[in-house]
């Protein structure tokens, strides 16, 4: 018997725990600890433990196929990529779009950014952070300069102080959430702000339990109660920002007062003013942020918000501080840095700079559509209703018939896409739309990078051969390329090259490479070759800043895009569950984890269950102006009355059939937090 542990990184959250790959065979079947990793010293979460399971499932996609008349059909590599070659450029420019993969490595969304570029010629670029933290890539690069947490997850455990608001790390982001655990038993205060009494916020020593969307309502009351108190960091504000006077001016009317305040997010005043004294008496305030204010329609501004907070009161550049977003998807911040979207190259240069373009030019040696493109909404909407001016996607990784808001909508868009392009490890519900499907390798099957939520990089490493005639992701990219006549201009042959090759030109990679990267992985910005990595940004001045100053500005309270009345009484928000993934296509497909959780549920408020006659258990059809979708109910006290939950992984119960897609202004987030629904019980 052949037995090797093959160290590696987590597939599922932005935390970036390490682990071994248990590897019998030439097979991967188990996973075991990795003690030496930073971020999760060996521990990982029921995902990590299983997280061996999805990878040798029976139906992994082995080959291409290309659907004929109605059915796919299995083809050999040169059939399909032909084709899709073919197809791919009669559709060259702005009709045609491509999705990238926050699941997939830096190397694959490297690739697919610069193909959509060089070869598509397209501005429209983009992935899954839009409909996640790309409230907070907007937020936080407005006052910071940089749109990236800020300190460290293991610097989590040295705070006095966390203000947790809109995260359930302890099911989201399990490891990270140890560490806060660990700052509690070394004393330090937890406050966690949630309409639901979720697992995180059972937790803490104050709950603040407010109205889903009312944040910054709540934050600008915290922030007058403490300019008040002159609890004010006078020295950081006069040192370090710009824009307090306005800012201050905004806070400080009479509609923010504690009275006002409580009024609107239906939190009692006291518990208010227990949390700025917390804040107040704590030598250091961690702020720790997820979706729960970046999906609504106000995300940008509910992020600048807790930016805010953390000025005001200088809990900013020391360890144990800052503002910190939980990033959602295992490399949701290597496929931002990777320029997997629409207005900037890799590392965030900006698609609309001069020499930004020139710089790409030259080093791919081709010209480039130097303008903003379409976001994942507007393609959708694009598709939906003026389908003559989209007409071809090439998805890499994202299931949007179970992820994006209003399914019928993303139903009628997916169904006008004149070609579109999957490539993922299984067939997906949306695969099903496709023209042609594209079989990749997972996580386990490839060597690679991948950047977790503290701007960690860390490797993949191969452990077994990918099913059937499954390829890299950058090397199909690659080689349709190459049908395509660019081949010399993706002359890689293996993962560590495409990594040398993006590094030389993304200021924050530039000191990196396999070599360094390979124990612990290395923390950006990293501009040198002797560069240690950044474990705390911001700790002398915003560099990214004019004047490296971070800039505070009025923010006024604004409720969500949909408001309850008669019809539809209830505000519904959604979320993740511990045991699954977004659209579940790995996790659904992992034994133990379905044990554990095989369906969805809607949370109702035990009071307005008891209203209506409903038990945990039975049916109810719960609908919106855009749907409605039958779901078990579960009746429970941890959800505020009037507001109900429902997680959004599970494809016979989709919570997506009912919510919105009104979206962010700046980041064009959708709101996923909050929108009006109703539910009656189901006749049996
Ligand atoms: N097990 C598991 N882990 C995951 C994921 C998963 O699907 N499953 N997904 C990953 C991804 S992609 C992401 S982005 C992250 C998401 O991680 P989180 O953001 O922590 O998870 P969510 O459940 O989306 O939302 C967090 C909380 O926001 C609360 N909330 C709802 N409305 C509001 C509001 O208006 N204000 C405030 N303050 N809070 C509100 C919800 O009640 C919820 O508890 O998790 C990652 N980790
Ligand atoms: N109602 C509601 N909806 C939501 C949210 C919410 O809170 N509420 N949250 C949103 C959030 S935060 C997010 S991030 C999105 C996520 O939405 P999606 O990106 O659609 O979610 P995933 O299920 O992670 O899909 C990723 C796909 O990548 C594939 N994949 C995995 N590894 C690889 C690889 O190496 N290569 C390739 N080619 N494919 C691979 C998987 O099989 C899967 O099909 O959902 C959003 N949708
Ligand atoms: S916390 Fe996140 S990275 Fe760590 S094991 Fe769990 S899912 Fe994986
Ligand atoms: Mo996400």
């Amino acid at each position: 018997m052949d037995f090797k542990y093959v160290p590696t990184t987590c597939p599922y959250c932005g935390t970036g725990c390490s682990f071994n790959l248990v590897v019998v065979d030439g097979k991967v079947v188990g996973t075991a600890p990795f003690q030496r990793s930073p971020v999760n010293e060996g521990r990982v979460c029921p995902k990590g433990s299983y997280a061996h399971e999805f990878v040798n499932a029976p139906d992994r996609l082995k080959t291409p196929m290309i659907k004929k008349d109605g059915k796919f059909v299995e083809a050999s590599w040169d059939e399909a990529l032909d084709l899709v070659a073919e197809k791919f450029a009669q559709y060259k420019g702005e009709q045609s779009s491509v999705i990238c993969c926050a699941r997939a490595s830096n190397e694959d969304n490297y690739a697919l950014q610069k193909f959509g570029r060089c070869v598509m010629q397209t501005p429209n670029i983009d992935h899954c952070a839009r409909l996640c933290h790309a409230s907070t890539v907007a937020g936080l690069a407005q006052i910071f300069g940089s749109g990236a947490m800020t300190n460290s997850v293991s610097d989590l455990a040295d705070t006095n102080c966390a203000f947790i608001i809109g995260s359930n790390n302890f099911e989201a982001h399990p490891l990270a959430g140890r560490r806060l655990m660990q700052a509690k038993k070394k004393g330090a205060k937890i406050i966690v702000c949630d309409p639901r009494r979720t697992p995180t916020a059972k937790q803490a020593h104050l709950h603040i339990q407010h109205y889903s969307g009312t944040d910054i309502a709540l934050l600008n009351g915290m922030m007058q109660y403490i300019i008040q108190n002159g609890w004010e960091n006078k020295d950081f504000i006069e040192k370090r920002t710009v824009g307090y006077e306005e800012f201050k001016k905004n806070v400080m009317q009479e509609k923010y007062s504690l009275e006002n305040v409580s009024k609107i997010t239906g939190v009692p005043v006291d518990d208010i003013k227990t949390a700025c004294q917390w804040i107040h008496e704590a030598e250091k305030t961690t702020a720790v942020y997820t979706l729960g204010i970046t999906q609504h329609t106000v995300g940008v501004d509910n992020v600048r918000s807790v930016g805010f907070l953390q000025m005001l009161t200088g809990n900013m550049g020391k360890p144990g501080t800052g503002v910190n977003p939980l990033r959602g998807q295992n490399n949701v911040q290597g496929a931002c840095d990777m320029g997997a979207l629409p207005n900037v190259f890799p590392g965030y240069q900006k698609v609309t700079d001069e020499a930004a373009v020139k710089k790409f030019e030259d080093a791919w040696g081709c010209k480039m559509p130097a303008k903003i493109g379409l976001t994942i909404p507007e393609m959708l909407d694009t598709f939906a209703d003026e389908p003559e001016k989209l007409k071809c996607l090439y998805l890499m990784g994202e299931n949007p018939i179970i992820s994006d808001p209003d399914i019928a909508h993303v139903d009628k868009a997916l169904k006008n896409i004149e070609f579109l392009v999957v490539q993922d490890i299984f067939l997906t519900e949306t695969a099903e739309y496709a023209d042609v499907v594209l079989p990749a390798v997972c996580y386990a099957e490839k060597d690679g990078t991948q950047t977790n939520t503290e701007r960690r990089v860390q490797r993949w490493r191969k452990a077994q051969d990918g099913p059937g005639e499954s390829k890299y992701d950058w090397q199909i990219i690659a080689e349709l390329a190459a049908k395509m006549g660019m081949g010399d201009k993706f002359p890689w042959a293996n993962a560590s090259e495409v990594f040398d090759e993006m590094a030389a030109l993304t200021p924050q990679y530039c000191g990196m490479n396999y070599e360094r990267i390979e124990k612990e992985g290395l923390q950006w910005p990293c501009p040198t070759c002797d560069h240690p990595g950044t474990k705390v940004l911001h700790c002398e001045t915003f560099a990214g800043m004019p004047d490296g100053k971070s800039v505070f500005a009025p923010i006024e309270h604004r409720p969500p895009a949909e408001q309850t009345d008669a019809d539809y009484p209830f505000i519904l928000t959604t979320g993740a569950t511990i045991w699954h993934w977004p659209s579940g296509t790995m996790t659904r497909r992992s034994e133990s984890l379905n044990r554990d959780c095989p369906t969805g549920w809607i949370e109702i408020n035990e009071e307005d269950a008891a209203e209506m006659g409903i038990e945990t258990g039975d049916i109810v059809t719960a609908y919106s102006r855009r749907g409605e979708v039958d779901v078990p109910a579960r009746k429970t006290p941890d959800i505020k009355k009037g507001v109900m939950f429902m997680p959004f992984h599970f494809w016979e119960c989709r919570a997506n059939w009912i919510t919105n897609t009104p979206y962010d202004p700046v980041s064009k987030t959708p709101e996923y937090k909050a929108c009006a629904i109703n539910v009656k019980k189901k006749e049996a």
